[in-house]
């Protein structure tokens, strides 16, 4: 049998396949029997208890650490989440598993009703989904996972398969979400940037009517403790803004308005909707994903420059748009209220994952991360979601303060990048560790390492594994995996 012959066959369940050189109880072995317990036969959940059906960049962040253990199963990850994908080109940010009950999460489908109020907008009539997107780190998953296996991925199309899909979705971001007309993404919830109850979103939250608490029942509180999770009335503004844009059939920017109004609404306040943020993160992510784009294109025999081009163009929108040279990092940019919003979260970090950083930029981030803000190498081994020294900062409360894994992973990636090795060598250590004594938490207090959330978290265990694969005395800097 050839090589291909040989790939096609493997058995359909794709088991994972421990590294035979890791001993039971292994760091290795524990971060894969994680990805192992939450997997649901056709993707991953982030928690069993806490987030039980798929989520958008928890699977991207997934299918990274999963390629190391089963390339298979890391394709089918992004598959199944792609499967969902509307037709207007949005990545929902969850894919509800329809065995799962649906008292076991909020908002639950009959909340968001995708197939009904987003057929406008082309949402599956198969599968529910929610109608707001999560950061775009998808292709970038795409690229590293078909780099853990050419072989297989060739085999199976994978990339010719996801390529198309990944390209309708940067289109949708590109040309329905830039509402500030300056090249940037915006975000119209909260729960679209990953980081729900940043402080970052304080002042643009405030204007939203927050939606009456006795309209819903929270069933994250069956299983996180009240004073980690974000509070009531965050959820009330949470609740209002999702319903208004379902409401408006999940049109984006001028389509939104018009809906609204055909309703006989308000069109400035609900319809023009009341939440539009530019976010470093998000925008960050979505750069990285349209280099990697590329990668896939020329992979597939297309042209990749135009892809890289704009990347380009975009990491300069974000530098003009978004930098800020007195605080030596990013901030987000309120577009319905005044201009930068001026508190320093993890998400002003993270475009240094970008190549094409100027280098006085570069240079402005590495100080602030390891400046008294966050701490980094000093007060702190991991990073904080939040200024250590602001006045909002909470150790324990979810966005407010602790240390959660997926940007940790981002930043070292960042700083391995612009050459600063010593600092990303620390900072891989501290999240291993980290990682490894908190059972794999979803995130953890900055100062203590003591572990906030859920455990058993899936991309907690991933990107452990995917650093564990890290082989920092190499002169690649790589094995068992290209990170690039
Ligand atoms: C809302 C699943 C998700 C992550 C987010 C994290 C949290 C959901 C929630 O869990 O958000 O999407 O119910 O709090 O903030 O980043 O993707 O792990």
């Amino acid at each position: 049998m050839d090589r291909t012959a040989q790939l096609i066959a493997r058995p359909t369940e794709h088991t994972v396949v421990y590294d035979p050189a890791a001993p039971p109880g292994s760091p290795h072995v524990r971060a894969a029997e994680v990805l192992e317990r939450n997997w649901t036969g056709t993707s991953t959940v982030p928690s069993r208890g806490l987030y039980p059906h798929q989520w958008s960049w928890d699977s991207a962040f997934i299918a990274i650490g999963l390629r190391h253990v089963s390339p298979r199963r890391a394709q089918q990850e992004l598959e199944t989440l792609l499967d969902a994908q509307w037709g207007d080109g949005r990545v929902p940010h969850i894919v509800f598993n329809p065995s799962v009950p649906h008292d076991a999460y909020f908002p639950s489908p009959d909340f968001w009703r995708s197939s009904t109020a987003g057929r406008a907008a082309g949402a599956p009539r198969t599968v529910q989904t929610s109608g707001i997107v999560q950061p775009p780190v998808h292709a970038l998953a795409a690229w590293l996972v078909h780099r853990a296996d050419p072989g297989l991925s060739r085999a199976r199309g994978f990339l010719a398969k996801v390529y198309p899909r990944l390209a309708a979705w940067h289109r949708y971001l590109l040309h329905r979400r830039d509402l500030g007309g300056g090249g940037l993404v915006s975000v119209v919830h909260p729960w679209e940037q990953g980081m729900d109850n940043a402080p970052a979103w304080d002042a643009p939250l405030a204007r939203i009517t927050p939606a009456p608490a006795r309209s819903f029942r929270r069933a994250d509180l069956d299983h996180g403790a009240a004073d980690d999770r974000p509070t009531d009335l965050d959820y009330g503004r949470y609740v209002r803004l999702a319903a208004d844009y379902r409401d408006g059939g999940y049109a984006d920017g001028a389509d939104r308005g018009a809906a609204h109004r055909a309703r006989g609404e308000d069109a400035h306040g609900r319809g023009a909707g009341g939440f539009a943020v530019e976010d470093p993160a998000f925008n960050a992510l979505l750069i990285a994903s349209e280099h990697a784009l590329a990668r896939i294109a020329h992979e597939l025999g297309a042209q990749a420059t135009a892809r890289h081009a704009r990347a380009e163009r975009l990491t300069s929108a974000l530098v003009d748009r978004l930098w800020d040279p007195d605080e030596g990092m990013f901030l987000c940019r309120d577009l319905r209220g005044g201009g930068l919003i001026r508190e320093r979260g993890v998400s002003g970090l993270v475009p240094l994952i970008l190549p094409g950083l100027p280098r006085d930029v570069v240079a402005a981030v590495v100080r602030t991360l390891r400046g008294p803000h966050f701490g980094v190498g000093t007060a702190t081994r991991l990073v904080p979601s939040y200024d250590l020294l602001g006045e909002a900062f909470d150790p324990h409360r979810y966005w407010r303060g602790p240390a959660w894994f997926n940007t940790g992973w981002l930043i070292e990636r960042g700083l391995r990048l612009h050459g600063r090795l010593q600092d990303a060598d620390a900072l891989r250590e501290a999240v291993l560790g980290t990682a490894l004594a908190s059972d794999f938490a979803e995130y953890v207090d900055p100062f203590t390492g003591e572990a906030c959330g859920a455990t058993g978290f899936s991309w907690t265990a991933a990107l452990t594994l995917d650093l564990l694969h890290h082989d920092t005395t190499s002169s690649t800097g790589t094995k068992g995996g290209d990170r690039r």
